[in-house]
């Protein structure tokens, strides 16, 4: 596909302005915020909380006078005026994500975070001279199960040169008596297995824990190696068992569904009547709909994607190219997690539905590949870990074209591969890795079709996707669309 890289606004956007957005603080407690969730800037908690308010068991009341005051402490006395404020600043279970903000709201936020950060500014005089270049990690190690070496042993790998150098970084920065230290992100590749190692000498005192700049904890060992070449090396590893943790750990918290939760809403099936509805919609209105569901897919799996360790690190218009090409990809690894192969129903709008109620989006070959898809994978019976360590080696794929640094990309990949081959042998059933290696093939080939289906559909109704489509959606699978078909209407 066309994976050119010039206008990426919502890209740009998604992968660099939710940071910037963290500024400000959380709306409904003050805490720090971690980016726009339901609509609303809210921190982890409040997002959490708004989540779990939305399901149907839950009644919330007040017993003073539905007027409590919501901050940081008292967040959690009164959970009925804590959503009442929640609602209040507008969290809506469906609200615009930032992709699908008018102008006007985008310009207004971009606005806020400019205020608060100039607000914040002087209290730094200088901060690239009071910061250090590289970012200091806090480790509160006491919170985190401590490791032991013999679980980090196996699976070890080191990288010598670079290592050295960090090696040195991290001795030079570490507070005596402190866990705080030092580290370059780029520690965390572990992917270097032609290195031979003869004998490793390393005790617990050399692993530590620490948090990436998402703040994931990893797990990193200084150790003294002997290699084949018998020279003394010290390496920074990376402990393959929290690379794996943190991978499942991300995919979980950007996940839509939870998978054991939709397990007991299988019997919701659309009626006779609902799926004619869908029928009886018009070509454009329902492209335009699944377009819609699609994007906000998409969006999770951008939230994914800044989540897999290593991703964050790589030049910005390679993260783009990454999401570009893999993103359908990754959500059509996805589907299978919301897939009944019982009665080949995918959960979509709040129920299951059949290949039947897309029938009016006029290419039913396209969709009966993407459900056949769904069933193979389902076949295979994959966990929700196998599926996590899945997705991120489907996103980070050093083959994409478009690639501008693929040294580096390909380093991430290894990690990544290597975290997959450590899971399946844990759970013993390596021999799933081909099987997966296999299904990659076909998901390239859903996607170019769903590509050609695209151009199709935008000869016919040109207007429909310059004006009605999301922009993000038109961004990733279209990049020529409005130049073009737009200028001979
Ligand atoms: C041509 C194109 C516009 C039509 C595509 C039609 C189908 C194949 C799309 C429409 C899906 C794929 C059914 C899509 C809407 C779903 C939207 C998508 C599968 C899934 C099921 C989701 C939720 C939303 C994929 C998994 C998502 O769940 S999550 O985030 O928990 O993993």
């Amino acid at each position: 596909m066309g994976a050119s890289l010039s206008g990426c606004v919502y890209f740009n956007m998604m992968i660099n302005f939710s940071s910037q957005i963290e500024v400000i603080p959380c709306k409904i407690c003050g805490d720090k915020s971690s980016g726009v969730h339901y609509g609303v800037i809210t921190c982890e908690g409040c997002k959490g909380f708004f989540r779990r308010s939305q399901s149907s068991s839950v009644q919330y009341s007040c017993s003073r006078q539905s007027n409590c005051l919501i901050d940081r402490a008292s967040r959690n006395r009164c959970q009925s005026c804590r959503l009442k404020k929640c609602v209040a600043q507008g969290m809506s279970r469906d609200a615009v994500k930032f992709g699908r903000m008018s102008k006007r709201q985008r310009d207004s936020l971009i606005a806020e975070v400019e205020r608060h950060r100039q607000q914040q500014q002087p209290r730094v005089h200088s901060p690239h001279l009071i910061q250090p270049l590289v970012p200091t990690y806090s480790c509160p190690l006491d919170l985190e199960r401590p490791i032991r070496s013999t679980e980090v042993h196996p699976y070890l790998s080191c990288a010598t040169g670079e290592a050295q150098a960090l090696g040195m970084a991290y001795r030079g920065t570490q507070r005596s008596g402190n866990s705080s230290f030092c580290l370059y992100p780029t520690s965390m590749h572990i992917g270097q297995t032609d290195l031979k190692i003869k004998f490793r000498m390393f005790s617990e005192k050399n692993v530590f824990r620490f948090r990436d700049s998402d703040n994931y904890c990893v797990c990193v060992c200084v150790c003294v190696c002997v290699c084949v070449c018998e020279c003394a090396c010290v390496c920074v590893c990376v402990c393959v068992e929290e690379l794996c943790a943190s991978i499942v750990r991300s995919h979980r918290e950007t996940s839509q569904y939870r998978v054991d939760e939709l397990q007991t809403l299988r019997w919701k099936i659309f009626s006779r009547e609902e799926v004619h509805a869908y029928q009886s919609k018009t070509v454009d209105e329902m492209w335009q709909h699944c377009a819609m569901r699609l994007t906000d897919a998409v969006q999770y799996v951008v939230e994914f994607a800044k989540r897999i360790p290593g991703f964050r690190q790589l030049g910005q218009n390679d993260q783009i190219c990454l999401l570009k090409s893999g993103s359908m990809e990754v959500v059509l690894v996805r589907m299978s997690r919301l897939f009944n192969p019982e009665n080949g129903t995918v959960f979509f709008d709040g129920k299951f539905a059949g290949t039947e109620l897309f029938k009016s989006l006029a290419c039913g070959d396209f969709i009966a590949a993407v459900f056949d898809f769904a069933h193979s994978l389902c076949a295979l019976r994959l966990t929700e870990q196998q599926v996590a360590l899945f997705s991120a080696l489907v996103l980070i794929n050093a083959d994409r074209p478009c690639l501008e640094d693929r040294d580096r990309v390909l380093r991430v990949r290894k990690d990544m591969e290597l975290a997959l081959r450590h899971l399946l042998h844990r759970d013993n059933q390596e021999s799933l890795l081909h099987k997966l290696y296999q299904k990659v093939t076909v998901l390239r080939s859903l996607c170019a079709l769903h590509i050609e289906k695209l151009r199709w559909f935008r000869q016919l109704y040109p207007f429909t996707v310059h004006s009605l489509f999301p922009a993000l959606y038109k961004e990733l699978f279209g990049s020529d669309i409005d130049v073009q078909s737009v200028a001979t209407l």
